[in-house]
C-alpha cells in the first residue's frame, strides 16, 4: 500500500461549506442530569485558506444525520435526521425525524417547522421533553489553526475566536438513548443520481479527516461506517508516521486508538474528550497535537471562548447578524 501525505487540507466535501462537519458535543445537560445535550456542528463561517463561506446555513437538498449505536456493535440503532427548507425567501426552517433501525425512512417527525436562526436570538422547537434549536451560533471550537498548518509552531492566534458555526442543538431525555454508553456520530447525505442517497460526509472526532485522510482516501472515508474502519487503521498510522515521526508499529498502535470514529457517550460517567462526550470548553486541539507530534507539542496556547451560555442552547449569539432586511 502507498499514501502520499498530502498534508493538511480543511477543504469541504464537495467543495460545499454547509456540508462540512466541524464538532459533535455529547453532555449531561446542566440543569438535569436525566437529560443530554447532544450538538452537530456543520458550516463553518470561515474557511481555510482564509475565506468567507455562504450565509445559507445549511443545504435543504441534504440529510444531515446523529448515528446512535445503542449495543456496541457500531451499527446505527437510532438516527436523528435533520432536514432544512429551501432559503427562497430568507428564512429556513427544521424538520428533526427520529427513525429506529438502521437505514431506510420512516420514523416519526418530533419537531416540525423550528425556525433557523440567523440572528442575535436563539428560538427554541419544544415537542414534549425535546428541545431543538438551528441555526448560526459562535463557534465554540478553539484552536491555532495556523500554527498547525505552520507544522504545529503554534503562536497562540485563535482561529475561531470570531467565526461563527450552523449548529443543531437537540436536548432529550436519557432514556431516548437506552440505557448504558452509546456510540455517536455524524454523517451528511445527499440525493444521487438513480434517486438513493450519497452519504458525502461523517465523522465523530475533531480533526481526525483533515489532518490525517489523505486527499486520496477521503471519499472512501467520509463514505464509510465506523463498523469498516479498522481498514482505515493503516491509512492514519501513515499520516501519524509522516507528521509525527512514529515508527510504524507506534503509529499503527496509535491509529488503532482513533478508529472507530464515533464519540463514546455514557451521561452517567464524568465527561471528558475523547474518553466519555465532549464538553464545549475540553481542548481537543491540545490533546489532538499531543497525539499528531507523538507529544513533541501539547499544547496550542488557545483556550476556551468566554460566550458560552449556561442554559440552552449553550452556544453564544453568532457575531455576524445574517437575518435578510
Ligand atoms: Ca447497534
Ligand atoms: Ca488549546
Amino acid at each position: 500500500m502507498s499514501h502520499h501525505y498530502s498534508g493538511v487540507d480543511f477543504g469541504f466535501p464537495l467543495g460545499d461549506a454547509r456540508l462540512d462537519y466541524c464538532d459533535l458535543y455529547a453532555f449531561p445537560k446542566p440543569e438535569d442530569p436525566n437529560k443530554s445535550i447532544l450538538i452537530m456542528d456543520v458550516h463553518p463561517s470561515k474557511a481555510l485558506p482564509e475565506g468567507y463561506t455562504t450565509t445559507e446555513a445549511f443545504a435543504p437538498e441534504a440529510i444531515y444525520e446523529l448515528r446512535i449505536d445503542t449495543d456496541g456493535d457500531l451499527v446505527a440503532d437510532i438516527t436523528y435526521q435533520f432536514r432544512f427548507s429551501p432559503s427562497g425567501n430568507g428564512a429556513q426552517t427544521a424538520t428533526v425525524r427520529r427513525v429506529e433501525g438502521g437505514e431506510g425512512g420512516g420514523g416519526k417527525a418530533i419537531i416540525e417547522d423550528a425556525p433557523v436562526s440567523t440572528g442575535a436570538e436563539a428560538p427554541l422547537s419544544q415537542a414534549g421533553e425535546y428541545r431543538f434549536f438551528a441555526g448560526w451560533r459562535s463557534d465554540p471550537f478553539f484552536y491555532d489553526a495556523g500554527g498547525a498548518l505552520n507544522d504545529f509552531q503554534f503562536t497562540g492566534d485563535d482561529f475561531f475566536a470570531d467565526a461563527d458555526i450552523c449548529s443543531m442543538v437537540l436536548e432529550l431525555p436519557n432514556r431516548e438513548l437506552g440505557d448504558g454508553e452509546v456510540g455517536l456520530w455524524h454523517r451528511t447525505m445527499i440525493p444521487a443520481d438513480d434517486g438513493n442517497w450519497t452519504q458525502v460526509e461523517r465523522g465523530a472526532r475533531a480533526q481526525l479527516v483533515p489532518f490525517l485522510v489523505p486527499n486520496e482516501e477521503k471519499d472512501a472515508y467520509v463514505g464509510s461506517e465506523p463498523a469498516d474502519d479498522a481498514r482505515f487503521i493503516d491509512v492514519l498510522a501513515h499520516s501519524l508516521e509522516h507528521i509525527g515521526g512514529y515508527s510504524p508499529e507506534e503509529a499503527t498502535r496509535v491509529a488503532g486508538t482513533l478508529l472507530p470514529d464515533i464519540i463514546r457517550y455514557d451521561p452517567k460517567r464524568p465527561i471528558a474528550y475523547p474518553d466519555n462526550g465532549r464538553l464545549l470548553t475540553d481542548d481537543v486541539g491540545d490533546s489532538n497535537a499531543a497525539i499528531f507530534t507523538n507529544r513533541k507539542v501539547t499544547e496550542d496556547g488557545v483556550g476556551p471562548h468566554n460566550d458560552l451560555l449556561a442554559e440552552f442552547p449553550y452556544l453564544g449569539p453568532p457575531h455576524e447578524n445574517r437575518t435578510k432586511t
